[in-house]
């Protein structure tokens, strides 16, 4: 399988993530330079139509783009892990959390991810304060949610990591570069610093450099 990736890109982080955690050994990255404007070029969009990373194509005519849904493919094709068990609750617990990071989480993420580091990184100017602040106002609501669910239980899904945590965390994956305002959550702190003990999670932080 081909894994159109692109390093630094969060969503990608997901998915290098679950591979690296499940040791999946027949995927193989392809990148594809954002910075370069690689994913707005006809190869690429023919892949994916919206232009944007990741992507996973097999030889069986597979192509698939969105990464939870990539992440959820990949798990349901390893079979039955505690990482994604097969029982029917959990999974739709762990899918709760999918939808709810796309359709909620990944806004203020990626506001202040764009604003405190993609910015910088390509070097596409300031940081818009109205825009920081904005992305602060939606995330602490999201935050303050997290941090009492996280109260109760060491990961999002029970006591044990689930794909769940890698695709909310995932979307933070810039929490300190992008400045993201977490002082007031110190259950959602522990379990970002619990996540950082697994050798995938820490081994998937992407590099400060852009690939080139
Ligand atoms: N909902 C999509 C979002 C994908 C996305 O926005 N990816 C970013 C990188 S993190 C991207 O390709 N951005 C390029 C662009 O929007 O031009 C997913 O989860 O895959």
């Amino acid at each position: 399988m081909k894994f159109y990736s692109f390093p630094p890109s969060p969503n990608v982080r997901k998915v290098s993530a679950v591979i690296a955690h499940l040791g999946i050994d027949d995927v193989e990255p392809q990148l594809v330079n954002l910075a370069k404007g690689e994913h707005k070029q006809p190869d690429f969009l023919a892949i994916n139509p919206m232009g944007r990373l990741p992507a996973l194509t097999d030889d069986r005519g597979l192509v698939l783009w969105e990464s939870n849904a990539i992440c959820q493919f990949l798990c349901e094709r390893h079979g039955d892990t505690p990482f994604y068990p097969r029982d029917a609750r959990t999974r739709a617990d762990i899918a709760r959390w999918l939808f709810w990071e796309a359709s909620a989480w990944a806004r203020p993420t990626e506001i202040l991810t764009h604003e405190n580091v993609r910015k910088p990184m390509l070097g596409v100017g300031e940081p818009d304060a109205a825009q920081v602040r904005q992305g602060e106002e939606q995330f602490r609501p999201l935050a303050a949610l997290l941090d009492e669910h996280l109260s109760t239980r060491k990961f999002l899904v029970g006591d044990t990591v689930t794909l769940a945590d890698f695709v909310v965390a995932g979307a933070a994956t810039y929490l300190e570069r992008g400045r993201f305002p977490i002082a007031d959550f110190p259950h959602l702190q522990a379990w970002w610093d619990r996540l950082h003990q697994i050798p995938a999670w820490k081994d998937t932080i992407p590099s400060a450099d852009l690939p080139s």
